[in-house]
């Protein structure tokens, strides 16, 4: 049986859940094909540990595909993220308290890394099942982005595919706030996850489609 791996991080700021493990866990055990099962592992949100806790997960599962997943509060869609980059610019400290402002994530690694899932093929896949998904150009400078970097950096030329989702806000936890901002309901977001995975999964070669912004 092979593995694909998806991480959903723990809650973090002012939230007492994040979506982002509410959806994955869902995911645990669902098949992706005949061989393919996916492991859903939770991530600490802290600069720290993330990354240890990560190394660790890629080398107990030895995963065909990693997918990491994150709460992009404010966000209106599952969006897939094209590109981590190599700095740290925390806005609030993480859960342990640490808050690295301008700092590297990799000293001395590249720039940037892109992400190696198909996201246009994956966007178009969850817009056609009428749940809303674009390709997001940032996955932010906090833990997400290192999760993402480092995820990239440590399967760079390895062949295994990988990438990040941000996913945005469930309903209850905006419900009152004026202006309200986007949210999406878990189910939804659980099957969005569910045909990226799966689109990711079986498309080699990515779409040529338009989908970026106008800066
Ligand atoms: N979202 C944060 C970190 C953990 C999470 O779910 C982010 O976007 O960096």
């Amino acid at each position: 049986m092979r593995t694909v791996l998806l991480t959903g991080f723990e809650p973090f700021d002012q939230d007492l859940i994040n979506p982002s493990w509410e959806a994955v866990r869902l995911l645990e055990g669902v098949q992706l094909g005949a061989d393919v099962r996916i492991v859903a592992r939770q991530l600490p949100c802290a600069f720290a540990t993330a990354g240890e806790r990560l190394a660790q997960l890629l080398a107990e599962h030895r995963p065909q595909m990693v997918i990491a997943v994150g709460l992009g509060p404010g966000r209106s869609d599952i969006s897939i993220e094209r590109v981590a980059i190599n700095l740290n610019d925390a806005r609030i400290p993480d859960n342990l308290g640490q808050q690295p402002v301008d700092t590297e994530v990799v000293p001395g690694g590249p720039a940037a890394y892109f992400g190696t899932l198909p996201s246009k093929a994956m966007v178009r896949a969850v817009r056609e099942a009428c749940i809303g998904a674009s390709v997001s150009q940032t996955a932010g400078t906090f833990v997400c982005n290192q999760v993402f970097y480092l995820l990239q950096h440590a399967l760079a030329g390895s062949g295994v595919r990988s990438g990040f989702i941000h996913v945005p806000w469930l309903p209850e936890q905006v419900a009152g706030r004026v202006p309200e901002p986007p949210s999406m309901a878990l189910p939804m977001q659980v099957e969005g996850l569910r045909i990226a995975l799966l689109t990711a999964w079986n498309t080699p070669v990515d779409i040529t489609e338009a989908g970026g912004q106008v800066s």
